[in-house]
Order: structure tokens, then C-alpha cells, then sequence
């Protein structure tokens, strides 16, 4: 496998995290706002659900603290249906310290709060933290945000001049782009076309599985052909191999209409939420996909999501990068890179593979567990997993890796990347509350 747009920058907005939500007595509701204040004045933009009385209500906040309003405009939102947004605007005179009550009131209310001080920029930009997702269904917020369109292929792509394939990559975006929280998969009735094409790599791949895979791949992958619809001549359904991960972990698929921003990506996975792509390679090159597609999603991720340890090992990665800053992203991208990707861990004195990237790759898997020299690539680099050491390692994303990191089990790994999180420099701790499904965040002190 050969994605091309691997690392690409994260742009986040200037954001500053909200506290701990607090469960609402109020009845005062927003799901986002923002605020900007200079000298002269403070804006505040809340966004409101469609409701008699609900803009009296939150404007009493206003009226109780004496703050006098100097201008209000109102409009229906664009990405919230059924939604007002208001822009209000507080006198230059207004006292300072019931502004600020006004503001941590509108942190309490909104999932999502921005706050703009254009007076102290630089403070500001140190001080900032970059937002988060807090409740499982934030994470609808990013298919807004894509970096590339899934259906937009690349001119080298080899199905770049296949108009019915591109009309098939389409109906796969819009399902992806669709989708909420909450939903069904859709389900997909798969063409001949491409079940033939899922047989070929399939094929290729579980041929080398009880040699060059680890165990716990090997245990599980019988269990997705009796659970979830996998075998030969079925693509499975996203649904069903979702509903067997939550059964086993609690980790779930959710289809994404394309490449995600290493920011969005691994938040997701802090609440056990996997973008999977639905689509397939062409059938063309049924060896090579330039890009992430259901036969590296199936084959080489899901299995091991229903491994409780290889799970928590990936919801810790998730959980570190939450508001983190971007040098710390991109490090925990590398991470991901060298292990949920291309890891190998030693069983019984040999080298086996856990990473989606060599287990959905029939060339690269063979070449990155043996010790002969088989191909005309020279031998990999094989280096113990050390997060301090394997975080900031270059490694290149379209050939065979020349280095690999070899994990002595996915509990001593998540261990080691629990010791390191530690020490990412962020002024606050998360930790998931599975009941809620939301972020709890604790200050430091
Ligand atoms: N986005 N849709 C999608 N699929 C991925 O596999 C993916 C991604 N964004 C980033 C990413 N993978 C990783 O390479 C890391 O940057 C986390
Ligand atoms: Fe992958």
C-alpha cells in the first residue's frame, strides 16, 4: 500500500479548550460560540436551537448581569439544520468581569467554544489549545473538513480515465460525506467487478497469514469469517464488521469521504471510532491501490480492533493527541505510522506482523518479517519500539520501509506510550468516559 497524501499539515482554527462540560441546569442552550473582543467592543456568535423563547432565555444572561447590548443579527445556520446563528455585540463600556461570567457561561453550554482576544495575540497563540472533539458526536464535524474528496482521483490513479468507476467513487463519498453519528452504514451491493477484485487480494494475502501475521491476527481472522460476512467471495459489510468490533471492544467503523488531517484522524480513534473507506481499488491493478481502500481497512485494521490490548493501545494514541500541539501531532502521526501502520512484535523468537500497512500488502509483508534476502530490496532495519526514539524517525511512504520498530507485545507498547504521553507538554489530562462518551478533562495543577 502507497498513500500518496500521508503528511499533510494540520490547520486548526485558533481555538481555546472549554472546561469539562457540565451537565445542563440552565436551560440556556449553544452548540457553538464564538467570541472575539478587542478594546472597543466584545462579539459573541452562538448558534441556537430553532425554539420559542430560546434567544429570550440566553439573552437574560445578558439582561442579569446589566450588560447592555449594542447590536443583534440573527441568521439561519449553514451547518447545523433547524439552527439560528446570533451575533450579538456588548457595549465598549461594559464591565470586564461580567463579560468574562457571560463567556465561561457560554463554555459551559457550548460543545465548542472559540474565543478571539485580538488584544493580546501573542499571549493568546501561546496559551491556546487547539479544540477537540468532547462528545462522540462531535466527530460529525469533521467530514466537513476533508482534505481530499474520495472521489477526486489523482491523474496517475488507475482509474483515473474510468468514468464508471469514478461514478462509483462518488456514491461512495456522498455515503461517507452523509453520515452522522448514530447512523447505519449504509449497506453496499457490491459489483462481480469488485468482489473478483477483493478475491484476488484476498488470495494473495491469507496465503501468508499463518506464517507471517501475529497470533492474535491469526485468532481473530476465522472469527471475522464467521461474525462478519468475511470470505472470499464477499466484501463485507462496514456495518456488520462494526458491530462485531463493538461487540468484542467497543471500537466502531465509520465511513470517511476521504483523507482526514492527522489531527482529526487520531481523535477519532480516542473514542474508539475508526474512518474506514468503503470503496475498492480498480480492478485494473488489483495489487496496488495509491490509496487507502476497503481491502486495507478489512484485511489489515479491523481484525486486530477486536484485540482488547492492540484496542487500548489505540484509543491511548488517540487520547494524547487531544488539543495537543502540532509538533506533538506529528509525532504521534509517526507513531501510528510505525506501529498501527507497519508494526512488527516478536512471538516465540520471530518477527511477526501487526501493521495494516504490511498485512494488506502481499510484497512488503514477506519482505518485512524475513531475515533471507528475497527481493531486490536490501534487508529492513529492525530497532525496539521506543516512543521517545520511534516518534521522530523519517520514514519514506511510497516504497517498502527501510526500518521497522519490533514491539514485545501491544500491552508492554501501550504501556511505553502511556509513560510517554505523560510527558507531552499539554496543561491538562484526559481520560474517556465510556458510559457518556465524552472527553473528561482535569487541569493540572
Ligand atoms: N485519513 N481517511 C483517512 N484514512 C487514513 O488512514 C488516514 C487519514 N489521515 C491521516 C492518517 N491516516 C495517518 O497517516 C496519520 O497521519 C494519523
Ligand atoms: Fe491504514
Amino acid at each position: 500500500i502507497r498513500w500518496r497524501q500521508r503528511r499533510t499539515p494540520s490547520k486548526n482554527p485558533d481555538a481555546v479548550r472549554s472546561p469539562p462540560t457540565t451537565p445542563m441546569r440552565y436551560t440556556m442552550e449553544s452548540y457553538v460560540a464564538e467570541v472575539s473582543s478587542t478594546d472597543a467592543r466584545t462579539s459573541i456568535i452562538f448558534t441556537l436551537h430553532e425554539k420559542a423563547g430560546a434567544l429570550a432565555e440566553t439573552l437574560k444572561v445578558f439582561k442579569d448581569r446589566d450588560v447592555n447590548l449594542t447590536h443583534i443579527e440573527s441568521r439561519p445556520s449553514k451547518t447545523h439544520e433547524g439552527h439560528y446563528e446570533i451575533l450579538v455585540e456588548c457595549a465598549s463600556d461594559a464591565d470586564a468581569k461580567k463579560i468574562e461570567e457571560i463567556i465561561q457561561m457560554f463554555k459551559r453550554h457550548a460543545s465548542t467554544v472559540f474565543v478571539h482576544d485580538f488584544n493580546s495575540r501573542a499571549k493568546q497563540n501561546k496559551e491556546s489549545i487547539p479544540w477537540y472533539p468532547q462528545k462522540i458526536s462531535d466527530i460529525d464535524q469533521f467530514a466537513n473538513r476533508i482534505l481530499s474528496y474520495g472521489a477526486e482521483l489523482d491523474c496517475d490513479h488507475p482509474g483515473f480515465t474510468d468514468e464508471v468507476y469514478r461514478a462509483r467513487r462518488k456514491q461512495f463519498a456522498d455515503i461517507a460525506f452523509n453520515f452522522r453519528h448514530g447512523d447505519k452504514i449504509p449497506r453496499i451491493e457490491y459489483t462481480e467487478q469488485e468482489t473478483a477484485t477483493w478475491a484476488v487480494v484476498w488470495d494473495q494475502l491469507t496465503g501468508l497469514y499463518p506464517k507471517h501475521a501475529c497470533k492474535e491476527f491469526n485468532h481473530i481472522f476465522p472469527l471475522m469469517q464467521q461474525n462478519c460476512g468475511y470470505s472470499r467471495d464477499n466484501i463485507p459489510q462496514l456495518q456488520d464488521v462494526s458491530d462485531f468490533l463493538k461487540d468484542c471492544t467497543g471500537f466502531a467503523l465509520r465511513p470517511v469521504a476521504g483523507l482526514l488531517s492527522s489531527r482529526d484522524f487520531l481523535a477519532g480513534l480516542a473514542f474508539r471510532v475508526f474512518h474506514s473507506t468503503q470503496y475498492i481499488r480498480h480492478h485494473s491493478e488489483p495489487k496496488y491501490t495509491p490509496e487507502p481502500d476497503i481491502c486495507h481497512e478489512l484485511m489489515g485494521h479491523a481484525p486486530l480492533f477486536a484485540d482488547s490490548e492492540f484496542a487500548q493501545f489505540s484509543q491511548e494514541i488517540g487520547l494524547a493527541s487531544l488539543g495537543a500541539d502540532d509538533a506533538t501531532i506529528e509525532k504521534l502521526a509517526t507513531l501510528y505510522w510505525f506501529t498501527i501502520e507497519f508494526g512488527l512484535c516478536l512471538q516465540g523468537g520471530e518477527k511477526k506482523a501487526y501493521g495494516a500497512g504490511l498485512l494488506s500488502s502481499f510484497g512488503e509483508l514477506e519482505y518485512s518479517v524475513s531475515d533471507k534476502k528475497r527481493t531486490s530490496h536490501l534487508q529492513p532495519e529492525i530497532g525496539p519500539f521506543d516512543p521517545a526514539v520511534t516518534s521522530v524517525q523519517k520514514y519514506p511512504i511510497t516504497e517498502y520501509q527501510p526500518k521497522y520498530f519490533l514491539a514485545d507485545s501491544f500491552e508492554s507498547a501501550k504501556n511505553k506510550l502511556k509513560s510517554w504521553a505523560a510527558t507531552i507538554p499539554r496543561p491538562f489530562h484526559v481520560r474517556y468516559n465510556p458510559y457518556t462518551q465524552r472527553i473528561e478533562t482535569l487541569d493540572k495543577v
